[in-house]
């Protein structure tokens, strides 16, 4: 696919006044509500969906309610109509998964045009009639886009995690064809809602402004972002800062909270937005959290009385409601807003912001910006080694390294005549994604190649630098780099290059900047702060005199760029300057640091350098201070010269070592008070970090009887320990999923001793643990299309030495009965999202209790719970039901299940347990469980 066909500009020929844009700085806006919710109430079968005209295609079409514009347009009016009549100011059309990409899960890409323009034309109408029965009140359609159930930031497959089963083209591709097709049904705005990955939502934004160009209407875009744990994060480990830094280039109409939590939990990260947001806030909670049985308990009222710290706060200029809510309550949340005041967005801070998973704003408290410059193939010997190699394990932990060393900022570089730099940049930002560690900070992208450089911005979800543009190749070219950077939403750095080539001297550094500058900011409309002047740090004391000046040149052009150019940065590479002291490590980190003492001064506020520097200014010998003072600030005309001379009296290790190895403790009993084994392997699991993992496991395997103890004990103890914090909100998913890594990696280093062990054992015929591996079926169920829960459940569970047979997703019953007949399992998982997979759940295992299997079956999903676990699924089983509350209890739970020493006691402790579930439900004498344990629920990973 080539999204290069699509015109990007957002200067339009006719963008009719928008109504939306006066209005909602009048009043609050009502949104609607639910249209899940809804059409559930009307009981629709397979044929409904299907109508007449979708008889002939495949698999199954229930749950498809996006089909339902074109199958039964009159279910779909009439729940708009409800809305309409609860006062819905802005109606969404019913399009959630209606791109090519969700809609493969129904064989339904070819009607993705067909039925976004049938869904926008639908709400078009109903608005238009309500809007000419009172003008007064006028109503508007937003198109609805959502995430799509694949993302950019993650891999699908936990032991490959550069991997990606989608590219932002194909995505951005998806979208446009989506969003044409709604603005061409005449939707008022584009509403990318329940967003979950930034990366995603930049390809939205991306494709909404082509879209936007392409059908000549240009219309506000409200994002919604979707919380996906305790600590306020995104499901791909963003901040809400980092989040909006991230969209800050789309100038986007509104951005808010919508799904996840109910409205209680919703008012924290809301006050959070509404106090950053540039924008109007919107804001759709679900009716509470889902209880026990799937289902959204909040009444209206509760509903309204959560809801109205929003609008006495002033929180929200658009209020709704999501899953689980009706008209009912939208009515109820009118009334709420009713002569309420609107929100007023904040003013943007003007300050420069970046994102990695985290924020980094200029402010001037941060005063500096240290860039690491050791990923980089071409400024890095050791690094192009690694890359060559594809030792990638041993490159990240270099961007590791610089990121505990203290660099705010990664340079990336992979331009290298013998590398495949486009790929190799692909592939290294993919891996780094998933290294929260390291892709908390914010990257820069270092290439001359322009393919590299937008390769690379379509693998980042944070706002990222572009390293660089010039006007080596003329105005032309520069100009379509920084459009492009523009509408990728990133900063950038300009080089003092122009057509005549480098700028070496002051007036052609400045001269060059301001011209830069004009462009970026009158021509194109880049914010001042965005731009990062770099006025070329070249070396000095090379022997040739016209070089001598550079160093002070340089410092004198930063002080001019900040004055006379205002917002904008100044940044440089620093280790350039002592090229010609290669070799002397001690006298060109002294160099630096002299450098970095009077550029900053002068106003400089980024460098390229080697975060683990260990030279101070203030450190450094006055003589020797001033030898190299003199040479950089060019105090003297023999200044140079002097530097050059006495270099080679300057000890390269004096006066203190340049790259001291830092020297991580292991536990080494020798050693007295090291930290125990087992401790340091929990502490590794929690952390990720594997760089002493062969070791520790070395010392375990002297210390545990069995190979197997080590797994079952401290690597158990640790993936429960990250499971709890989790739980908390004191890890957020990519940490997770790379301690399941280090898991995995941990077992694959014990397997052969486990191996070992077998062979001994069955040698000497001795009973020993038993080594067979234990194999678990898992499988979404029918009706249910989610499945990134229970790929984690197959990872961690396979980390754990299991074997998976993993049937897919929308299994029906039938066939995971004859599979588990066929294949026999030791252990059956069943995996649902959505409401509708409890019954199906109870469905699966009746039939397999008809079959005569008894197996363990372990339930999980965020609607699954103990108590209806208890309730309704093991009731009619025959073997133990287990919940899983989530996907690092698996692996221990089913050991014990499966485990015959611990089996008896397990199997007899959940049947207690549950028994007392069923009492406290009889005797509660309530069907719905209380808001907690449902809350507890939501502390699932999915
Ligand atoms: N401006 C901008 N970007 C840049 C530069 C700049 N990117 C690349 C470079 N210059 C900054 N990065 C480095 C990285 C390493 C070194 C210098 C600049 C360096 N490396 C050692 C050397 O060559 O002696 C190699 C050491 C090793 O092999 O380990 O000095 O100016 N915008």
């Amino acid at each position: 696919m080539n999204l290069s066909a699509h015109p990007i500009s957002t200067h339009l020929k006719h963008s009719p006044p928008n109504m939306l844009k006066d209005i909602i700085q009048q009043r609050p806006l009502l949104l609607d509500g639910a249209m899940g919710t809804l059409i559930q109430a009307y009981g629709l079968r397979e044929e409904d969906f299907r109508g007449s005209r979708f008889i002939h295609l495949p698999g199954q079409q229930a749950g498809n309610n996006d089909l339902l514009n074109l199958s039964r347009p009159d279910i779909i009016t009439d729940i708009h109509r409800r809305y309409l009549e609860a006062g819905s100011d802005i109606i969404t059309t019913n399009t959630f998964s209606a791109q090519r990409i969700s809609m493969a899960d129904y064989h339904c890409e070819p009607y993705c045009r067909s039925i976004n323009q049938a869904a926008a034309r639908i709400c078009r109408n109903l608005a238009d009639e309500f809007t000419a029965k009172n003008p007064s009140k006028p109503r508007f359609v937003a198109g609805s886009v959502g995430p799509t159930n694949k993302s950019l930031s993650m891999s699908p497959d936990i032991s490959n995690p550069a991997m990606r089963n989608i590219t932002f083209d194909q995505l951005a591709e998806a979208y446009i064809e989506q969003m044409v097709a709604l603005l061409e049904g005449g939707v008022d705005a584009l509403l990318c809602e329940t967003c979950f990955d930034t990366l995603n939502v930049k390809a939205a934004l991306f494709a909404a402004k082509c879209a936007m160009a392409q059908t000549q209407h240009e219309v506000p875009i409200m994002v919604s972002v979707t919380i996906a744990d305790k600590a306020g994060r995104t499901l791909s480990g963003q901040t809400l800062d980092a989040f909006l830094a991230s969209i800050a280039h789309a100038g986007v109409f509104s951005v808010g909270l919508n799904c996840s939590f109910g409205a209680k939990d919703m008012l924290e990260p809301l006050r959070h937005l509404a106090a950053h947001a540039p924008c109007y806030i919107s804001a759709y909670p679900n009716a509470g959290l889902p209880n026990a049985l799937g289902g959204y308990d909040e009444t209206p009222e509760m509903m309204q009385h959560d809801v109205q710290p929003f609008i006495e706060e002033q929180l929200v200029n658009i209020i709704g409601g999501c899953c689980g809510t009706t008209d009912a309550h939208i009515k109820a949340l009118g009334n709420l807003i009713e002569k309420a005041k609107p929100h007023r967005p904040v003013i943007p801070t003007g300050h420069l912001q970046l994102s990695g998973l985290e924020l980094l704003e200029l402010t001037p408290e941060v005063g500096f910006v240290n860039v690491g410059e050791r990923c980089n193939v071409a400024g890095s010997r050791k690094f192009l080694r690694l890359i060559k190699e594809k030792n990638y394990d041993e490159a990240l932990e270099i961007a590791r390294r610089q990121v505990e060393d203290g660099a705010l900022v990664l340079d990336i570089n992979m331009d290298d005549g013998l590398l495949n730099t486009t790929a190799e940049m692909t592939h290294f930002l993919n891996l780094i994604a998933s290294e929260p560690e390291i892709c908390r900070v914010p990257f820069m992208l270092d290439s001359s190649n322009w393919e590299v450089i937008r390769a690379g911005l379509k693998c980042i979800q944070g706002k990222a630098i572009v390293n660089s543009i010039s006007l080596k190749e003329g105005e032309e070219t520069f100009l379509r780099h920084a459009r492009e950077i523009k509408e990728y939403g990133a900063a950038v750095v300009v080089m003092a290059f122009d057509e005549e080539g480098q700028a070496t001297t002051f007036e052609r550094r400045t001269s060059i900047c301001q011209r830069a500058y004009v462009l970026l900011t009158e021509t194109v409309g880049l914010p001042a702060s965005d731009i990062i002047f770099d006025p070329n740090i070249l070396a000095i004391a090379t022997g040739m005199s016209e070089h001598d000046s550079y160093a002070a040149d340089f410092i004198r052009a930063t002080a001019w760029i900040k004055e006379n150019l205002p917002g904008a940065h100044v940044s440089g590479g620093v280790s350039n300057l002592s090229f010609a002291f290669r070799g002397n490590n001690w006298l060109r980190e002294a160099m630096h640091a002299v450098f970095l003492y009077h550029a900053r001064r002068a106003g400089m506020d980024f460098g390229i350098v080697n975060p683990a520097t260990s030279v101070m200014y203030a450190d450094i010998p006055k003589e020797r201070l001033t030898l190299i003072e003199d040479a950089i600030l060019m105090r003297r005309p023999d200044a140079c010269e002097r530097l050059i001379e006495s270099a080679s009296s300057i000890d390269a290790n004096d006066p203190l070592p340049l790259h001291n190895e830092r020297v991580i403790s292991v536990s080494d009993p020798s050693k007295g008070n090291s930290v125990p084994t087992n401790l340091a392997l929990i502490e590794a699991l929690r952390t990720g970090n594997t760089s002493q993992l062969e070791t520790l496991l070395k010392q375990a395997l002297m210390e545990y009887p069995h190979p197997v103890d080590i797994i079952e004990g401290p690597l158990m103890d640790g993936m429960n320990l990250v499971g709890t914090l989790f739980g908390e909100g004191k890890m957020f998913l990519p940490q997770v999923v790379k301690a399941a890594r280090t898991m995995k990696q941990a077992v694959e280093i014990l397997k052969p001793h486990i191996e070992q062990e077998r062979q001994r054992n069955i040698s000497s015929d001795t009973k020993g643990k038993t080594t067979s591996v234990p194999r678990v079926l898992v499988a979404t169920v029918k009706g249910d299309v989610h499945d990134i829960g229970k790929n984690i459940v197959s990872v961690v569970m396979a980390c754990n030495g299991y074997e998976i047979i993993d049937l897919g997703v929308m299994v029906p019953a039938e066939i995971i009965v004859q599979k588990t007949l066929e294949l026999k399992p030791d252990v059956i998982g069943l995996s649902g999202l959505i409401t509708p997979s409890l019954e199906e759940m109870i469905h699966v295992v009746s039939l397999l209790r008809e079959a005569g299997i008894s197996i363990p079956v372990m339930i999980g999903g965020a609607t699954t719970s103990a108590l209806h676990t208890a309730l309704k699924i093991a009731p009619v089983y025959d073997g133990p039901v287990i919940h899983v509350r989530d996907a690092s209890q698996n692996a221990t739970l089913a050991s014990r299940f499966l485990n015959p020493t611990t089996a008896t006691e397990a199997i007899s402790q959940l049947k207690q347990e549950q028994d007392t579930l069923r009492c406290q439900q009889e005797t509660s004498d309530q069907t719905l469980t209380p808001l907690e344990e449902a809350r507890r629920k939501r502390q699932n990973f999915f």
